[in-house]
């Protein structure tokens, strides 16, 4: 749903709270962190503080232009306004906010996912954009001026959910965004071998890693890679470059559903799923086992033993795939 008067509303209820809270989902990517500090940007330039909270810190994978801001990890402090961008539904919540949602006097929630259910009092969904980021920008764009380190994060932001521009979320509605970016002193080149393309000598041992693993399923429809918990204590690499592998794996030719599986802790299994199929619908394998996302690119999580949760994996991934050739 869109709300006409959204900025309106949030802005005067911000304005008149005593504290403001802004979180992103579980698992923080680039849209959520960007679309978080735009948030907070955009508040601050009204006026208002506001929080951003997180559930851990972010590791050394994010570039310090959003891994070096306050967040606030842990506090018994209640908000008056709480805001979540990025986030489709309430279980995506970081559990720091889940309380603090319960007790906040009024709610408010800026996404572009598909929308599930409505868990805060106001909610601003525009499914199909391309980003939380561009939501934000295009719902408060004449209540905030524009600077060189907002377009930065509106850039990072934007870049990250359509892959660099390439995926069919990058209407030309988001592309008339970027180009008021560009009027900004930023250099893109920059910020994306910064950002998206350089990568630390441990990543790139977890990526070497990940794709000797890689096994295909399905007749060549699936390909799975598998970081075991021994990688991660091997390398000394906290998590590994999820985007870089399963989004290589996505590329070969007959791939239909591509698979990347991150045991950070024994029997602990963290899922990205990707297609590049127009006709493959990744969200409905995901949210089988509870996870979520969009049609291109989906997670979720899988515990216990690693050949029966693949097992299952598979099984939902097969009948994903047959209900589209019907
Ligand atoms: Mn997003």
């Amino acid at each position: 749903m869109q709300i006409k008067n959204f900025a309106k509303i949030l802005l005067k209820s911000c304005s008149r709270a005593e504290s403001v809270a802004i979180s992103g989902h579980k698992s923080p990517d680039y849209d959520c962190l960007c679309s978080s500090i735009a948030m907070q940007e955009i508040l601050r330039q009204n006026g208002i503080k506001a929080d951003i909270l997180l559930e851990k810190p972010l590791d050394e994978t994010f570039a310090e232009v959003v891994r070096n801001r306050e967040y606030i990890f842990e506090t018994d402090k209640n908000y008056d306004v709480l805001i979540s961008v990025d986030v489709p539904d309430k279980k995506m919540l970081p559990a720091i906010v889940q309380a603090k949602r319960e007790n906040a006097l009024k709610t408010f929630c800026i996404d572009h996912h598909q929308e599930r259910e409505k868990y805060m009092d106001y909610m601003q969904v525009i499914s199909g954009e391309s980003s939380a980021c561009e939501v934000i920008f295009r719902t408060f764009e004449q209540y905030f001026k524009l600077n060189a380190e907002l377009a930065t994060i509106f850039y990072i932001g934007i870049y990250a959910d359509t892959g660099g521009f390439i995926y069919s979320n990058a209407h030309s509605s988001t592309f008339a965004i970027l180009s008021k970016l560009l009027t900004q002193d930023i250099k893109p080149d920059e910020i994306v071998q910064h950002v998206f393309q350089s990568v630390s000598k441990n990543s790139f041992e977890m990526t070497k890693r990940a794709m000797n693993s890689v096994k295909f399923y399905l007749d060549g429809a699936v390909a799975v890679s598998l970081l075991k918990e021994s990688d991660f204590t091997e390398t000394g690499v906290a998590y590994g470059d999820s985007k870089a592998i399963v989004g290589y794996l996505q590329r070969i030719d007959g791939v239909k559903v591509a698979i990347s599986i991150f045991e950070p802790e024994k029997g602990d299994y963290h899922v990205s799923l990707r297609t590049a199929n127009p006709d493959v619908d990744v969200s409905k394998i995901a949210e089988k086992f509870n996870g979520g996302g969009h049609v291109r690119a989906s997670g979720m999580k899988l515990v216990g033993d690693y050949e029966k949760a693949l097992h299952a994996l598979l099984c939902q991934t097969k009948s994903v795939l047959g209900n589209k050739d019907d």
